[in-house]
C-alpha cells in the first residue's frame, strides 16, 4: 500500500541551541537532523510519499491550550531579537517546567508548523487512507494546556485528537512509545472518557518527568479507568517491551477507539543518548506489526528519538512493519 509522510519544510528553522541539565549548559537535543534523516531514510521506501502539510489557523491550538498560555507565548516571543533565546523561569513565573523548552522568536510559528504537520496527517486519514505519518518537530507530548516543557510546546497529537472528534464525543485512543512518559497528553484527557490514553515508557521513579507515570496513575472522575500506565525498567528489551505492548494493545481494543493516534518516539533505541531501554532496530518492525494487528485507522506523530541515524533506522522499520500489515 502507499502511506504518506507529512514534513514541514519550516522545522528546520526551529533552532534551540541550549538545555541546563543539572545546572549546566549542555547541547539543546532537539535538531533539524532528528526529523530530515528520518525523513531521508523514509522517501527511499517503495510506496512512501512525503507531503508538504497544509497551514493550520492558530485557533486550531485553542482545542486544548487556554488562551493565556498562548498569550504568554505570543507575548515572549515577539520581545525577542532574532538572534536571542529566552530561558524561561521554571518556578510558577513563566510557562515552562523545565529549562529544555528555550523561545525563540520564531518558536510560536515553528511549534504552529508541527501541530499543522500533524493536523495534515490526520486530514490524510480522515480522507481514507488508513495510516498516515506526521513528522512533527518540535515534539508535544510533554505539553500541557496551559505549560509546555520536554522540548514540547503544543501537544500536536492531544489536539489531532480534539480536532478529529470535531463537536462529537468520537472515541480516540492515544498510545504513547516514547521512552518518556506523556505528562502532557495524561493531564489534557485524565477526566475524559472520550480518549482513552496508554504510554509504555521508562520508569518515573528513576526517569524523566519523574513527577508522573506510575501505574497507579488511571484516570480521575468520569475519566476513572480511561488512563493506563505501564513503566518499565531500565534496559528493557524487545521480548518484555513488547508484552507490555500486547497488554496495551487488548485495553485499547476493549476500548474500541474510531481512531489510534501512536506518539512515537524512537528514544526507546538502545543507541539513544537520552532514553534508556534496549529495543534493536528488528524490534520497530514487529511493534508496528502488532499495532496494526488492531486494524484502526492511525494517525502516527512523531515524539522524541536523539540519535538521528539510530532513529531513522528504527521509524523506517516501523514504517516497513505498516507497510508489510496493509499489503
Ligand atoms: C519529547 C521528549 O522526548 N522529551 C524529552 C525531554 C527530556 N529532557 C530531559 C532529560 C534529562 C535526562 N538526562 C539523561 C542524561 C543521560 N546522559
Ligand atoms: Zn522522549
Amino acid at each position: 500500500m502507499l502511506m504518506n509522510v507529512f514534513c514541514h519544510n519550516r522545522h528546520l528553522l526551529h533552532l534551540p541551541r541550549r538545555e541546563l541539565e543539572d545546572g549546566e549548559w549542555v547541547e539543546n537535543p532537539d535538531k533539524p537532523d532528528r526529523i530530515e534523516l528520518l525523513k531521508q531514510s523514509l522517501s527511499e521506501l517503495d510506496g512512501i510519499e512525503i507531503v508538504h502539510p497544509r497551514d493550520f489557523d492558530e485557533s486550531t491550538l485553542l482545542l486544548v491550550h487556554d488562551s493565556e498560555y498562548l498569550g504568554w507565548m505570543r507575548m515572549r516571543c515577539d520581545a525577542l531579537a532574532p538572534d536571542k533565546e529566552y530561558f524561561p523561569e521554571v518556578f510558577g513565573y513563566d510557562r515552562m517546567f523545565d529549562t529544555g523548552t528555550p523561545l525563540m522568536k520564531n518558536s510560536l510559528s515553528a511549534a504552529l508548523d508541527s501541530v499543522s504537520t500533524a493536523l495534515s496527517a490526520l486530514e490524510d486519514v480522515v480522507n481514507g487512507n488508513r495510516v498516515a505519518y506526521a513528522l512533527s518537530r518540535p515534539p508535544g507530548h510533554h505539553a500541557s494546556k496551559g505549560i509546555g516543557g520536554g522540548y514540547c510546546y503544543f501537544n500536536n497529537a492531544a489536539i489531532a485528537a480534539r480536532y478529529f472528534q470535531g463537536t462529537t464525543a468520537a472515541r480516540v485512543s492515544i498510545l504513547d512509545l516514547d521512552f518518556h512518559h506523556f505528562n502532557g497528553t495524561q493531564d489534557i484527557f485524565y477526566d475524559d472518557p472520550t480518549v482513552f490514553c496508554v504510554s509504555l515508557h521508562g520508569d518515573p521513579k528513576v526517569h524523566y518527568p519523574w513527577i508522573s507515570g506510575f501505574e497507579k496513575e488511571t484516570g480521575e472522575g468520569e475519566g476513572k479507568g480511561y488512563t493506563m500506565n505501564i513503566p518499565l525498567p531500565t534496559g528493557t528489551e524487545g521480548k518484555e517491551y513488547k508484552e507490555a505492548l500486547e497488554r496495551a494493545l487488548l485495553a485499547i481494543e476493549n476500548f474500541g477507539p474510531e481512531l489510534l493516534i501512536i506518539s512515537l518516539g524512537t528514544d526507546t533505541h538502545a543507541e539513544d543518548p537520552i532514553g534508556a531501554f534496549s529495543l534493536v532496530d528488528e524490534d520497530y518492525e514487529d511493534v508496528a506489526m502488532l499495532i496494526m494487528s488492531l486494524n484502526l485507522e492511525t494517525l502516527i506523530v512523531h515524539e522524541g528519538g536523539y540519535n538521528p541515524q539510530a532513529s531513522a533506522r528504527a521509524a523506517t522499520r516501523f514504517v516497513k512493519g505498516v507497510l508489510a500489515s496493509t499489503g
